[in-house]
Formats: structure tokens, C-alpha cells, sequence
């Protein structure tokens, strides 16, 4: 067995890794790889140590991350989605309809991870057809809340100079819906990459993710991109009340102002986040939504009591 040589995972299927390595020409390689059975889950855009075995090669350790997106999935295990990345975009589109609890879930997860959050609305295309006022209020709502929102479209190319001047020096993870259009438009931004896109209809009614895998690419100009599988829920599972609240940027500066330390935001007095939907300066259904996911934490807490009676 070689040496080991410093390499980056580019994608991750089943026990398959793509490892990115500069040969010693100074050229950048692709080079299949098993793993060590002992070794933690290695995802998309984690930094490692590998050795070359002939046709293989074998990941023998990975490197300290600077991040690490993770999700419960759907056993409640704690699983690393991506390692490195500085910046999460959450596309939405008019169809599938986007709903604002997933939204706010990834944000949670962002500022948490320390790490930029850009949402992109795609297939503006489509705006015109019908009429989508409730989703532009959303889109108004976030942007007031502080975020940046871009609205573009993979198959018109509209926005593009903009997406591709946001997306430029970060390591980017595309999330959201299935079918919202992640890997059109990474196709769009890259179309020389090979990409599956799929039909709406069949991600819709089948539940079917055309996507399969998270996988990195490069953008010629600097800056990587990661498309990923859509998801219908993003459990917080793994986070604690004060990280849910750390979460929701609008909320926290108020919630300082309630009389009690435990505060529900339910009938207390002297409540900062009640009192400040009545001056209307933070927007009910962010509230809601910050309670939905403090009340999933605390189901599943007393699942896991009852499991242990
Ligand atoms: N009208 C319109 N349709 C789009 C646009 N972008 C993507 N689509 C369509 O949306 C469907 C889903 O696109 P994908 O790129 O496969 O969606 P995805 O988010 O990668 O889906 P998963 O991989 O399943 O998570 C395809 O039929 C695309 O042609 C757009 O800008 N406008
Ligand atoms: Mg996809
Ligand atoms: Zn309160």
C-alpha cells in the first residue's frame, strides 16, 4: 500500500467514495474509494487522508471539519449530511408549494452551524401564470427578517449573474423540496457536469428523489457547489430549546425582554416576543413556528421516556 496522500470527498454512494487528489503533476484526479469499516460516516466535502491500493483506493482518516451539516433521519439517528461548507442555499419554487416550516428548519440549522444562508426562489417563470401573492409575502417576510432572497430561473436563466456573483468563494449546499429544481440549477450553472434532472410530476406523486446522492462541483471561476437529495422534513431532533431560539434571528433579541428565564410566550407576563407581535414587530407565524419546533423537541423527549419505562 502507497502512502497516504491528502484527498477530498467529492460524492458518497452507498460504500463508494469519489476522492479528488493532485497527482504528481500537479493535476487534479478522481480516484474510487472504499473506507475503513472503523471509521465515522465520511461525507461529501469532508477533507481525508486516503492510500492507493491499485484499482481502489481506501480512506484511512478524515481531517478535523470546519463544519458539519447533519439531519436525524428517519430512525432518529444522527446523520452528517456535508462536512465544509460555508453557506446554505435553500431553493424554493411555486411548485412543489413551499412551506415556511422547512424553511425556517434550515435556517435554524445555518445559524447554528455559524455558516451564510441564501434563499432562491426558482421557476420565476411561472410567477406570471397563476397568481403566487402568498408566496411573495413569504418571500417580503424573510427579507424583512434580514435574509437574502434571490428569485431566478434554471430554465429562462434569469438571475443567474447574480446567483453565480453569490455563490462565488463558498463551499454551497443546494437544499429544499424534492423537485424545486436544485440540479437544474446547478445544470445551468455548470452544464458541461452530468446531472439528473427529474420530472415534477414523478418526484410529486411517487415520492420518488430524482437525486440520489450529494455530490460536489466545481465552479471554473472559484467556489464549489453541493447538489443534494430533496427532503419533505428536516428534524431538529439534536438541537436544545436554546438552539431553536439561537435559530430564529428575529426572536431572540426579544425573548431577552420576557420576565421569565423559562418562558413559554404562551400567558405569562411580561412576555418580549408577545408583547412585540402586538407592536407588530415580529411576524406571528414565525412565533408559531418557532413553538411547532420547541413542541416536536419535547414529543419526541417523552417518546424516548416512555421507551425507557
Ligand atoms: N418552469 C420551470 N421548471 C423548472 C425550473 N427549474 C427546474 N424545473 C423543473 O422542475 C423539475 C425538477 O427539477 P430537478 O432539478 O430535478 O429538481 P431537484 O430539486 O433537483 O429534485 P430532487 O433531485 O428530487 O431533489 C424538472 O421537471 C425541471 O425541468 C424553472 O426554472 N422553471
Ligand atoms: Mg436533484
Ligand atoms: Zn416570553
Amino acid at each position: 500500500m502507497s502512502d497516504a496522500q491528502h484527498g477530498r470527498i467529492l460524492s458518497h454512494h452507498g460504500k463508494e467514495l469519489n476522492v479528488e487528489y493532485v497527482d504528481d503533476q500537479r493535476q487534479p484526479q478522481i480516484k474510487s474509494c472504499h473506507f475503513r469499516a472503523n471509521l465515522e460516516s465520511v461525507v461529501t466535502g469532508d477533507q481525508v487522508l486516503w492510500c492507493d491500493e491499485g484499482d481502489k483506493g481506501v480512506v484511512v482518516s478524515i481531517e478535523p471539519r470546519e463544519t458539519l451539516l447533519q439531519r436525524p433521519d428517519s430512525y432518529g439517528k444522527l446523520r452528517p449530511v456535508a462536512a465544509n461548507i460555508s453557506q446554505l442555499v435553500i431553493v424554493i419554487a411555486p411548485e412543489p408549494e413551499a412551506h415556511h416550516g422547512l424553511i425556517d428548519r434550515y435556517l435554524v440549522a445555518a445559524e447554528n452551524m455559524g455558516i451564510k444562508c441564501l434563499l432562491v426562489l426558482n421557476k420565476a417563470d411561472l410567477l406570471q401564470q397563476t397568481d403566487y401573492s402568498a408566496l411573495l409575502n413569504l418571500i417580503a417576510s424573510y427579507r424583512k427578517i434580514g435574509y437574502e432572497v434571490l428569485t431566478v430561473s434554471a430554465h429562462s436563466g434569469d438571475g443567474f449573474e447574480e446567483l453565480q456573483s453569490a455563490l462565488n468563494k463558498e463551499v454551497s449546499i443546494f437544499c429544499g423540496q424534492s423537485g424545486v429544481g436544485k440540479s437544474s440549477l446547478i445544470k445551468k450553472l455548470l452544464p458541461d457536469e452530468e446531472l439528473k434532472i427529474g420530472a415534477l410530476s414523478e418526484a410529486a406523486t411517487k415520492g420518488r428523489h430524482t437525486t440520489t446522492h450529494t455530490q460536489l462541483f466545481h465552479f471554473p471561476s472559484g467556489g464549489e457547489c453541493i447538489d443534494s437529495p430533496g427532503i419533505r422534513e428536516f428534524g431538529l431532533w439534536h438541537m436544545d430549546a436554546d438552539d431553536i431560539l439561537h435559530g430564529f434571528v428575529d426572536l431572540r433579541e426579544h425573548a431577552l425582554n420576557c420576565k421569565f428565564r423559562n418562558c413559554q410566550h404562551e400567558n405569562e407576563v411580561q412576555c418580549g416576543i408577545k408583547g412585540a407581535v402586538s407592536e407588530g414587530l415580529l411576524y406571528k407565524w414565525r412565533v408559531d413556528s418557532y413553538k411547532r419546533i420547541i413542541q416536536s423537541l419535547n414529543d419526541v423527549k417523552m417518546k424516548n421516556q416512555d421507551k425507557k419505562r
